[in-house]
């Protein structure tokens, strides 16, 4: 039979390459049979599972390596669990903790090879490993063209998952504390963390070669580093010279470590708000809020997901460690504490009008006239806002962060007392004029204000009763408002004014409205002679606004912080005329100034209303579900979309 020239092209090729198969098979079967059964890898990785802990196992392991190792040069070493001199292996997502000496490194190494997740995956990653140094070596002989085939054939699989990715995040618990409290220039050096770039570094560290490797400088006790992981990642952390004439260096630095494959475990986010609000303090005790956890109140939230960290900002023990969950957790002041108890009592509390979830942490145990910064970690598999995807930051993994502090200040000694848990004002949750003396602790001072509110709002509700509510809308008062808003609106005003917001007498803000001011302190002193020649003669000045409050709490001077005029315009608004509601005019001349206040937008705080806190001006993002919050805040919404 006469071939064309083309068949017997292809005649003489087929044989040829079945010879290079042939040839090939003899060589090498063994091994062929064994890279080619690569999903049993896995399977022999499985039943040692603490195989890359174990030195024992790791050299039976070694002992199955001259079978192939030497004739299969396609693999990489490193892959089959070699491990450089020196570095310590690491699995994913087990934290490990360590003490480092000033001036020495440590270094580790993250092997693809112990990426879990099945077969599947291991082949993607062993054939991306393929790939790669093809780049590098030159595949001259035969058998370049078997893996070539074999190559196209395995790169299906390898595009149908994305490459992976390697999170690494190290935190300072400890670091050398310093030798004198009145050292305060000067804060411990941070750690660095080194991360070889290339496979020829495996040993990152302070002398190696600059262009091999990244260098991260921890910033306040944190440091975090993501990776393409399509080789071996070696790292290490390295510990700086500490001086000793500052620092006790006979405690070393410790760190934990975290390796994971969905994300950081331990980050921080500097740029977010800080996710933590100041509401008000008195002299011992402070009251903190996370914003709403929730955006629908159908929304369960039954784990609190935040912990709180309150330090005294003269306090320096927590300086350079900031952003660590880890120092913070050692360190900080007031932390939860291994029995379980601590100075914060956290809770979760539902209010305001879309009835969110947010949570509360009361503070006590505070020092008067003192500032503290609170700082909140949230452990985001607790979090809600993490499964909305609206959590920006560090992908999905189930880690911690931390968020930048919040400053807030205690009062002076004083009338102002802070007081919670109303039963009609359940809103009120903020320092009002008290007195220690007759009132030793906030549960009584409370059942003060709470039975006075629930006398007037009770007396309100009688004369409720006589306006036609039920009534069909054309017989109404009005034909926008009815008997549900008219309630709101009265509660609202009724608790923002009958429970003054107090401040100390001492305080320099020029917009609170001095009260009380003819009564001696506490200590038997008066209030300046000079101010109160000037405003002495008035009622604005000289009493609280509801006159209770001096005949039976006898607070001595206080300042108010005065109620939102919308609270006032909204009750004329949404009750009946024949009410008798009216709001001072902002132009009169007293009442209206010593009754009320304008929102200021550009202070964190400058009028009382049911639900305020220190918000920061400028946040859009806080979802203060109150109207006239809304009123204001919408507004740069609106300009900005
Ligand atoms: C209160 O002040 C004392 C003395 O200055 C200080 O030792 C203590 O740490 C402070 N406590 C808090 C919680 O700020
Ligand atoms: C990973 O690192 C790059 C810079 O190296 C950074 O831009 C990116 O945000 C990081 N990804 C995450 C999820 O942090
Ligand atoms: C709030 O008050 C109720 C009773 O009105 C009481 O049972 C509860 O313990 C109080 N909560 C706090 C935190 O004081
Ligand atoms: C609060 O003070 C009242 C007396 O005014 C007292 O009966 C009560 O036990 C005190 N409660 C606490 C928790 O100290
Ligand atoms: C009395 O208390 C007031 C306010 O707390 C304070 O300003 C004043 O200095 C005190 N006077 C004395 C003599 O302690
Ligand atoms: C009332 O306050 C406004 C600004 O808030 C001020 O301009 C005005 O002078 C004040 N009036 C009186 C009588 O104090
Ligand atoms: C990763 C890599 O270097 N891949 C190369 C493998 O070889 C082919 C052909 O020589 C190149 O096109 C790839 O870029």
């Amino acid at each position: 039979m006469q071939l064309s020239p083309l068949q017997s092209r292809l005649a003489a090729s087929v044989i040829a390459s079945c010879l290079v198969v042939v040839l090939y098979l003899f060589l090498f079967a063994p091994q062929f049979a064994f890279a080619a059964d690569l999903v049993q890898i896995p399977d022999i990785l499985d039943q040692d599972s603490p195989f890359y802990d174990s030195e024992d196992a790791m050299e039976s392991f070694d002992a199955r390596e001259p079978l192939y190792e030497p004739s299969f040069p396609l693999f990489d070493r490193s892959i089959i669990g070699r491990v450089s001199d020196g570095a310590n292996p690491l699995d994913a997502d087990n934290p490990t903790q360590r003490n480092i000496s000033p001036g020495s490194t440590i270094a580790y190494v993250f092997e693809v090879a112990s990426v879990p997740g099945g077969s599947a995956q291991e082949r993607d990653t062993l054939y991306e490993l393929r790939k790669r140094l093809n780049g590098t070596q030159k595949s001259a002989e035969g058998e370049g063209d078997l893996e070539d085939e074999l190559s196209s054939h395995l790169d299906l699989t390898q595009r149908q998952t994305a490459s992976q990715t390697l999170y690494i995040s190290v935190n300072t618990c400890d670091q050398p504390g310093r030798i004198s409290p009145d050292q305060t220039t000067m804060d411990p050096p941070q750690l660095t963390l080194f991360v070889s770039t290339s496979s020829e570094n495996t040993s990152p560290g302070p002398g190696e070669d600059q262009g091999t490797q990244n260098i991260i400088v921890f910033d306040e006790g944190a440091a975090t580093y993501n990776t393409s992981l399509d080789r071996d990642i070696y790292f290490s952390i390295s510990a700086p010279q500490v001086s000793e004439k500052y620092f006790d260096t006979t405690l070393p630095y410790n760190y934990e470590v975290t390796v994971s494959l969905n994300g950081y475990h331990y980050s921080y986010d500097s740029t977010a708000q800080p996710d933590l609000y100041w509401v008000d303090s008195d002299a011992s005790s402070s009251l903190l809020t996370t914003r709403n956890l929730n955006n629908n109140s159908e929304e369960v939230i039954s784990t609190p997901p935040y912990v709180v960290f309150v330090q005294n900002t003269e306090n320096l023990g927590i300086n350079g460690i900031r952003k660590s969950y880890c120092g913070l957790k050692r360190w900080a002041q007031i932390r939860p504490l291994e029995n379980g108890g601590s100075q914060a009592t956290m809770g979760l509390r539902q209010g305001g009008d879309a009835n969110l979830t947010m949570q509360e942490f009361y503070i006590t145990g505070l020092n008067a006239s003192a500032n503290y910064t609170g700082i909140v970690a949230l452990n985001s598999s607790l979090s809600l806002r993490k499964r909305q995807g609206s959590d920006s930051g560090s992908g999905s993994s189930d880690g911690v962060v931390v968020y930048n502090g919040v400053n807030f200040s205690t009062k002076p000694n004083g009338a102002c007392t802070f007081i919670f848990n109303l039963t009609v004002c359940t809103e009120t949750r903020y320092a009002v004029p008290g007195n220690p003396e007759k009132f030793p602790n906030g549960t009584a001072l409370a059942a003060f204000y709470d039975d006075y509110t629930r006398t007037m709002w009770d007396n309100f509700d009688k004369v409720l009763q006589q306006t036609p509510c039920e009534a069909p809308p054309t017989q109404r008062y009005s034909l926008v408002r009815d008997c549900d808003d008219c309630k709101q609106a009265y509660k609202d005003w009724l608790c923002s004014v009958a429970i003054p917001r107090c401040e100390d007498f001492s305080s320099p803000d020029q917009d609170l409205q001095m009260r009380n001011i003819n009564a001696p302190f506490p200590n038997g002193s008066f209030v300046d002679q000079s101010i109160r020649d000037v405003f002495g003669g008035m009622k604005a000045y000289s009493s609280s606004r509801n006159t209770e409050i001096d005949e039976k709490i006898e607070p001595g001077p206080y300042k108010e912080l005065l109620p939102c005029d919308y609270l006032c315009y909204e009750l004329v608004k949404s009750c009946p005329a024949s009410m008798g509601f009216a709001c001072p005019m902002p132009g009169s001349k007293f009442g209206f100034n010593t009754s009320y206040a304008v929102p200021n937008k550009n202070k964190e705080l400058s009028c009382n209303y049911p639900g305020s806190a220190y918000y920061p001006s400028a946040a859009t993002v806080v979802a203060v579900s109150w109207m006239g919050m809304a009123a204001f805040i919408i507004v740069p919404l609106l300009l900005v979309s």
